[in-house]
């Protein structure tokens, strides 16, 4: 599984509430999305992982969700043009950051190519690109061609979905052969190389799981996906999601790992 030696995040912003959401689930409460947020820092920490953790932004009310504004691959950052307009110009900062670390390039195509980190889910040398509402077919045109450059070997398919914000939302690799996949996920492709896992509708959020290193973190309160994963891993770490499950957010969505 994939192994990882640095990751950025950033602390939630006071005006997290203020951000986008499809969820009905309640405003979400800054102590205690500040709370699960350090406990999902030292998490990452104590599977090796060193954290760099920007301050928090307020004019950008998601900049918590640091994985969608860029995407790396092989050390090189991939700058994105999120669809959320809301959302565009958390790139500034994440660009600025991730220069003065790696290689950056950007997602280029014009204004009319979008792409969201959520949408991409890197599963072995194959990369899944949700084709969503946030993310367009010129969007993983572009991310396409950047990987034929920086990742030739990796095999890059488009996945239209419906019925959540991004690909990763709904479906994520426990293992590169394993998917686990909520039932909200409307997806028509097949994936022949895995063994797709379809949880029932009520733990779906938990289809979003972090395979990091030796252990995996897993969002805390569903029992079906932390037995699938104690079977696979000797680490499994449960979160409580709660306050960026309220913004539609989860695990992948805290961080930029490489
Ligand atoms: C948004 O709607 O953009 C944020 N409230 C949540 C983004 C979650 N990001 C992710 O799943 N990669």
């Amino acid at each position: 599984m994939p192994r990882y030696s640095n990751a950025i995040v950033r602390t939630p912003a006071f005006s997290l509430a203020q951000g986008i959401t499809t969820q009905a689930l309640g405003a979400p409460e800054i102590d205690l999305a500040r709370e699960q947020h350090a406990a999902y820092v030292a998490a990452l920490r104590s599977l090796g992982v060193e954290v760099t953790v920007l301050d928090a932004d307020e004019q950008y009310p998601d900049s918590c969700f640091v994985e969608d504004p860029a995407v790396i691959c092989n050390g090189v950052a991939i700058i994105t043009r999120p669809g959320a307009p809301t959302r565009r110009g958390e790139t500034g900062a994440i660009r600025e950051v991730l220069r003065a670390l790696m290689p950056v390039v950007e997602l280029g195509g014009g204004e009319d190519a979008r792409l969201e980190g959520g949408d991409v889910l890197m599963c072995g040398q194959r990369v899944l690109v949700g084709k969503s509402k946030r993310t367009n077919h010129m969007g993983i045109k572009r991310l396409a061609a950047h990987l034929r450059e920086i990742a030739p070997q990796m095999s890059v398919t488009a996945v239209p979905l419906e019925g959540v914000l991004h690909l990763k939302t709904g479906m994520t690799a426990l293992r590169p052969s394993l998917l686990l996949r909520d039932p909200a996920c409307r997806i028509e492709s097949r994936f022949p190389f895995a063994r797709t896992f379809t949880l029932p509708r009520a733990q779906g959020y938990a289809a979003n799981v972090l395979p990091i290193n030796d252990g995996v973190l897993i969002a805390k309160g569903y029992p079906l996906v932390a037995t699938l994963a104690r079977e696979h891993y000797e680490r499994v770490i449960e979160l409580d999601m709660s306050e960026f499950h309220k913004m539609d957010g989860s695990l992948t969505c805290l961080s930029l790992l490489w």
